[in-house]
C-alpha cells in the first residue's frame, strides 16, 4: 500500500483518523506556551546506540541455577569480556535464511492437498518507497508470520505472500527531477525491500511474489476494466478536477494543500475536464449490508458505513417562476431528507456548479452569480462544507413556488450546498437547520417555525431546532395538505405520499458515495485499454486477446502543459488501427489510479503465474476468502471499499466464489518514536519542574538524556534533582524529528529475532506503542538466556560449543507442569505479548532445574518458533532433528498438567484462624498437621500443647482443638 499517497480525502461524517501521542505527565498535556524560544536544546538523544551486549554470559561458568542480571554482571567484571554478544545471532540467522531460501522452506505448492484446512494470512502489501522499511512495517509483518508459521505448525496449508504496490507518484516525480525511468528506481527498491524483509526471517512464499507493474501482473487489472466496461460499470463524464495553470497539470488530492500546489505553491482551479468513472454507486447497498457479516474492527465498518452514508428523504418539485410570479416549465428538483418541514421552506440553493443555473438566472443577477460561480470553482468541496465557515452566497434573482404553502421564495446560489450530492439543489428550511438558519440571518430570509419538540416546550429562536417533533404552521387546503398535529415521522410520511399522488416528487435514497474517478494524468500508472476512432470519436475497448496493453517507453515525464496526460507525448503508441472496421483510432492517454492494482492481488496470489485466466477457479474456490488481512488504519476506507466493489463484481461475473474478499481485518498500531524527556528552565537557564513552567508564561526547554532521568510515581524526574519533574512524551517517528528507527540497524546490533521478538511484545497488537530501545536489550537477553540455557555458555575462547546440554532424562512433573503452563498462553489469536511473556516465565523456571530433559526442551522450541525462527531452527537442529522445524507439529497443552496442584489451607486453633498452610491438594491430615506445627506464626499455638481433637476437611480447613484442662493457663493469647 501507498502510504506516502494514501491521504484520505475529506470523509463527511466520521472524525478523521487520528494517531495519539502518549503523553506522559501531566504537565504535557498543557501546550507549551506560544512564546516558548526553542533554545537549548541539545543533540539528539533519540536513537543511541548501544554498545553491544553487556549482558552477555561471557567467558563465565555456566551456572544453572543464576537468574538475576545483576549477578552476570558482577561475574563479568571478574573475568575478560571474550565474546561481545549474548548468542551467535550474526551466524544463525543468515545461515537459516540461506537454508530457507535454498530448500525454498515456505513454497506453497500450486496443488496442494485440498483435502487439508487452508489459511490465507495477507500483509497490505508496501509501496516500495525509496526510504526502505520502517519499524513500523516489520509490526504487522512480524504479527502475520507468527500467525502463518503456527498454523503451518498445526496443519494448515498456508498462503503467506508477499508482493508490491509498485505504481505511485513518488516514482513519478522522481524521474520528472532526475530523468530516471521510474521502472528503474522501482525495481531498485522493490530489491531492497524485498532484502530487507528476507533478513527479517518473514515466511513468505517468494516463488509467489507479484509487482503491480509487471504486464503480466496488469495485464488482468486491464481484464478486470474491460469487465467494468462492458457492464456499464465503467463510463466517461467531464468531473471537475484539480488543475494548476503554472504547472500545466492535473494535480492528485494530495498534491493540493491550501488550494494551491504543493510544489511551488501556484494556485489550483477545479476545471471539468473528461474522465473515466467507475460505478461505484450500484454497489452501495450491497457494500453496506455485506459489512455485518465482516469479522473487522466495528470502527473500520464504522467508517465504511459513513462514507456510504446512506440517507432516506425525498425528492421534491418546486417550479420556477417569471418575472410575473407566474409558473414556467422549468423545475428544481431538491433532495430532503426532512419532508415534514416542508412548510417552513422559505428559500432555495443551488450549487454554484448547478446545471439549470444559467437559465434561471436574471439578467441583473447574471454577473454576481458568475463572479460567485468562478470563486467557487477555486474551493475543494471540503472548504465549502465546513461547518464553521461563513456562509456566502448571491441571490439568483428568480423565484420558485413552495408546492405545499403555495408562495413564491427566492432561489439562491450558495456553496454550502455541492452540485455532487443529491440533485445539487436544497429546500432551505432555516428554522430547522443550523446551516439555513445562518444563511437567513444573514441575508435576511423569513424564518418559519414548524416543528416544536415533543414535549411541547417552546423553541429558542436565534437558533434552529433540528430535531424532530409535532408539526405546526403546515396546513394548506388547496393543496390538500394538512400535516399539522403530526409527529415528524408521520409527517414526513404524509408528505411523500401527497407529492406522489399529485406528481411533484417521490421517496429516494441518497448516498454520500461517489462513483470512482478512475483516470490520472500520468505516466507511471497502468494504460487504460480504450480506443477512440478518429472520425467518430467513439470510444471502443481493446479486444481481451491483445491484453497487456503495455505502458510505452517514455524519456520526458513532464507534463504537457496543456492538461493532456504525458502519454500524449507516445505518438507512435498513440496511433492505432481499430481491428474490427480497420479505421485509424488513437489510444487513452489517461492511466488507472494507483488504487487499481491493489484492489484484486489478493486473488493473484493464489495463482499468480496462470496465463489464461485472473485466477484459476478451483484455486480461488479454495483459498478464498483471506482469512486474516493485517494492515494500517489509513486504509480503513478507500483501499478497503474499492477492493470489496471490484470482488462484488467478479463474484457477479463468476471469477470469485465469495461475496467478500477479507473475512478479519486487523489494524495494527502505530509505533511511535522513543520517548524523548525536556526539562524546563527559566530564563536564567536554573531548571523549573514542569509543573510550575506555566505559571512563568516563558521559559526554555532543554532535551535530557534518558541517563539522567527516572522514574518517581506516575512522573520522569531529573536523576540528580528528584525535584525537577520532566515532560515526556512519545511522537510519531519523521525524518523531521530525527526519531526513525530503521530496523536494519536494529537487526545487526541485536538480530532480527530479537527485533520480531520485540515488536509483538511492547504491548497489545492493536494498540499504539513507544519505541524503547532498553526494551529489545530486554528481548535479546532473554533469547540469549534461552541459548545458554539449552547451549551453554561460551568457551573460555569464547566459541560457543556445538550441539546441546539437554539430557535424556524423563521429564519431573514440575518441568511438564511449566511447560504446559507456558504452551497453553500461546493460543491462538493476536496476544502475542502474552505468549511471549509465558516463555519468558518459563525460562526464569528451567534456569532453576538441574537437568533439561529433551522432551521439554524440544517442545519449548517449538513454542519460540513462530517469533525467534532462526533461533528455533538452530536448537531444532542442534537437538538432532535433519529437517526444518517450520512444519513440526505444534505441542498442544495438556489440561491435566493446568491444574493447580497445592491449595491454601486456612487452619483454626479452637475454632479460630490463627492462620493458613500452603499445601499439596491431596495432602493427608498428618501432613497438613505436621507442617502446620512447623509454620512460624502456627507453631507458637500448636508446639507442646496437648490436642484434644483434630478436624481435617481435606482441601479445606484443618481445625485442631487443644485440651484446654491440660493448657497452663495464659499459654494461648
Ligand atoms: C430540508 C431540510 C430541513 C434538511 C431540515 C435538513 C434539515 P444527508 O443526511 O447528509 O443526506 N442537502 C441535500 N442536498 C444537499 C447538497 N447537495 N449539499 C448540501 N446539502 C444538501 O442530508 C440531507 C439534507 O442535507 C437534506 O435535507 C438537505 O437539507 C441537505 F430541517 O432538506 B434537508
Amino acid at each position: 500500500m501507498n502510504l506516502t499517497h494514501t491521504k484520505l480525502q475529506p470523509f463527511p461524517h466520521s472524525p478523521p483518523l487520528t494517531h495519539p501521542t502518549f503523553l506522559f505527565s501531566s504537565r504535557s498535556l498543557l501546550p507549551f506556551p506560544r512564546n516558548l524560544k526553542p533554545a537549548h536544546v541539545s543533540p539528539s538523544f533519540l536513537y543511541k546506540k548501544h554498545t553491544l551486549l553487556r549482558y552477555g554470559c561471557f567467558g563465565v561458568s555456566r551456572s544453572r541455577t543464576r537468574s538475576s542480571i545483576s549477578e552476570v554482571e558482577e561475574e563479568q567484571k571478574q573475568k575478560p569480556v571474550l565474546v561481545k554478544r549474548a548468542y551467535p545471532f550474526d551466524e544463525i540467522e543468515p545461515k537459516w535464511q540461506r537454508y530457507w531460501e535454498q530448500n525454498r522452506t515456505f513454497r506453497t505448492p500450486n496443488d496442494v492437498d485440498t483435502s487439508k484446512p487452508k489459511f490465507y494470512v495477507l500483509d497490505m502489501f508496501p509501496y516500495p518507497s525509496g526510504a526502505g522499511l520502517h519499524v513500523g512495517h516489520p509490526l504487522g509483518y512480524t504479527a502475520t508470520d507468527v500467525l502463518a508459521r503456527f498454523k503451518r505448525m498445526q496443519g494448515y496449508n498456508v498462503l503467506h505472500p508477499m508482493g508490491w504496490d509498485a505504481f505511485g507518484l513518488p516514482a513519478e516525480q522522481y524521474a520528472i527531477e532526475t530523468g530516471t525511468h521510474p521502472k528503474l528506481t522501482t525495481l531498485r527498491n522493490i530489491n531492497r525491500f524485498r532484502s530487507q524483509l528476507k533478513s527479517l526471517g518473514f515466511s513468505y512464499d517468494w516463488d509467489r511474489e507479484i509487482s503491480t507493474i509487471e504486464p503480466e501482473y496488469y495485464k488482468w487489472t486491464q481484464w478486470i476494466f474491460l469487465q467494468l466496461l462492458k457492464r456499464g460499470l465503467a463510463y466517461q463524464a467531464e468531473v471537475p478536477v484539480n488543475w494548476c495553470p503554472a504547472l500545466g497539470t492535473v494535480l492528485a488530492n494530495e498534491e493540493v494543500v491550501d488550494g494551491v500546489s504543493e510544489r511551488g505553491g501556484h494556485p489550483v482551479i477545479r476545471k471539468p475536464m473528461r474522465q473515466w468513472m467507475l460505478k461505484i454507486t450500484a454497489y452501495a447497498d450491497r457494500l453496506l449490508e455485506d459489512l455485518d457479516e465482516l469479522d473487522w474492527p466495528e470502527s473500520i465498518k464504522e467508517m465504511q458505513r459513513n462514507w456510504i452514508g446512506r440517507s432516506e428523504g425525498a425528492e421534491v418539485e418546486f417550479c420556477v417562476l417569471d418575472s410575473d410570479g407566474m409558473e414556467t416549465d422549468m423545475k428544481i428538483t431538491v433532495y430532503t431528507t426532512r419532508p415534514d418541514t416542508i412548510f417552513g421552506a422559505t428559500y432555495l440553493v443551488v450549487a454554484p456548479e448547478y446545471t439549470l443555473l444559467s437559465s434561471i438566472v436574471s439578467t441583473e443577477q447574471r454577473e454576481s452569480v458568475e463572479g460567485y460561480q468562478d470563486i467557487a470553482s477555486r474551493k475543494s468541496d471540503l472548504e465549502r462544507t465546513e461547518l464553521l465557515k461563513e456562509k456566502t452566497g448571491v441571490f439568483s434573482g428568480c423565484y420558485a413556488k413552495n408546492p405545499t404553502s403555495g408562495e413564491p421564495i427566492p432561489i439562491w446560489v450558495a456553496d454550502y450546498v455541492l452540485g455532487s450530492y443529491g440533485t445539487g439543489a436544497i429546500m432551505a428550511v432555516p428554522a430547522h437547520d443550523a446551516r439555513d438558519h445562518e444563511f437567513a440571518s444573514k441575508f435576511n430570509i423569513p424564518i418559519k417555525w414548524v416543528v416544536t419538540p415533543n414535549n411541547g416546550s417552546c423553541v429558542e429562536s436565534g437558533k434552529a431546532y433540528s430535531g424532530e417533533g409535532i408539526i405546526v404552521n403546515s396546513s394548506n387546503l388547496k393543496v390538500g395538505l394538512d400535516i399539522n398535529g403530526l409527529s415528524s415521522k408521520e409527517a414526513a410520511y404524509k408528505v411523500i405520499e401527497w407529492a406522489e399522488k399529485v406528481g411533484k416528487g417521490k421517496k429516494k435514497v441518497n448516498y454520500k458515495l461517489r462513483d470512482w474517478l478512475f483516470a490520472r494524468q500520468r505516466y507511471w500508472g497502468e494504460p487504460i485499454p480504450v480506443i477512440f476512432l478518429e472520425d467518430s470519436g467513439e470510444s471502443l475497448p481493446v479486444l481481451e486477446s491483445e491484453l497487456p496493453l503495455t505502458l510505452p517507453e517514455l524519456d520526458d515525464f513532464t507534463p504537457s502543459g496543456t492538461g493532456e496526460p504525458p502519454l500524449s507525448k507516445a505518438v507512435s503508441w498513440i496511433k492505432t488501427i481499430d481491428p474490427s472496421s480497420g479505421k485509424p483510432a488513437t489510444r487513452e492517454t489517461n492511466t488507472m489510479p494507483q488504487w487499481a492494482g491493489s484492489c484484486w492481488y489478493y486473488l493473484r496470489f493464489m495463482d499468480p503465474k496462470n496465463s489464461n485466466e485472473l485466477v484459476d477457479k478451483a484455486k480461488e474456490k479454495y483459498w478464498s476468502p483471506v482469512d486474516v488481512y493485517v494492515g494500517g488504519a489509513e486504509h480503513a476506507v478507500l483501499h478497503l471499499l474499492y477492493s470489496r466493489f471490484w470482488h462484488k463484481v467478479l463474484y457477479d461475473i463468476g471469477v470469485v466464489s465469495t461475496k467478500e474478499p477479507f473475512k478479519c481485518v486487523i489494524n495494527q498500531g502505530i509505533i511511535l518514536g522513543e520517548v524523548q524527556y525536556t526539562a524546563c528552565k527559566d530564563t536564567y537557564e536554573n531548571y523549573i519542574s514542569a509543573d510550575s513552567a506555566d505559571v512563568l508564561g516563558e521559559y526554555l526547554q532543554e532535551i535530557i538524556p534518558e541517563e539522567r532521568v527516572v522514574k518517581s510515581g506516575e512522573f520522569f524526574v531529573l536523576k540528580d534533582n528528584p525535584n525537577i519533574r520532566l515532560i515526556a512524551r512519545a511522537h510519531k517517528m519523521s525524518k523531521s524529528r530525527g526519531n526513525v528507527v530503521n530496523p536494519d540497524d536494529v537487526v545487526s546490533e541485536y538480530g532480527a529475532d530479537s527485533l520480531r521478538l520485540y515488536e509483538m511484545f511492547m504491548g497489545p497488537f492493536r494498540d499504539s506503542k513507544t519505541w524503547n530501545t532498553s526494551g529489545i536489550e530486554g528481548v535479546h537477553r532473554f533469547l540469549g538466556r534461552t541459548w545458554r540455557l539449552i547451549v551453554g555458555s561460551p568457551l573460555h575462547h569464547g566459541a560457543f560449543r556445538d550441539g546441546t546440554l539437554v539430557t535424556d532424562e524423563e521429564p519431573t512433573t514440575e518441568q511438564l507442569r511449566a511447560l504446559h503452563k507456558c504452551i497453553a498462553k500461546e493460543t491462538e489469536g493476536t496476544r502475542f505479548n502474552t505468549g511471549i511473556s509465558a516463555m519468558m516465565e518459563f525460562i526464569n523456571a528451567a534456569y532453576k532445574w538441574d537437568k533439561q530433559p529433551k522432551a521439554i526442551i524440544e517442545a519449548f522450541v517449538l513454542l519460540l518458533s513462530p517469533y525467534a525462527p532462526h533461533m528455533a531452527e538452530e536448537l531444532w537442529s542442534r537437538l538432532g532433528h535433519p529437517d526444518s522445524i517450520a512444519y513440526k507439529a505444534f505441542p498442544k497443552a495438556d489440561p491435566a498438567y493446568l491444574k493447580e496442584s497445592t491449595v491454601v489451607l486456612p487452619v483454626q486453633i479452637n475454632g479460630k484462624t490463627r492462620g493458613t498452610i500452603q499445601v499439596e491438594k491431596g495432602c493427608s491430615e498428618e501432613d497438613a498437621f505436621t507442617l502446620a506445627s512447623q509454620d512460624e506464626k502456627l507453631s507458637k499455638y500448636l508446639n507442646g500443647k496437648p490436642i484434644k481433637k483434630r478436624i481435617f476437611v481435606p482441601g479445606k480447613i484443618l481445625n485442631v482443638i487443644l485440651d484446654r484442662q491440660n493448657v497452663k493457663a495464659g499459654s494461648i493469647q
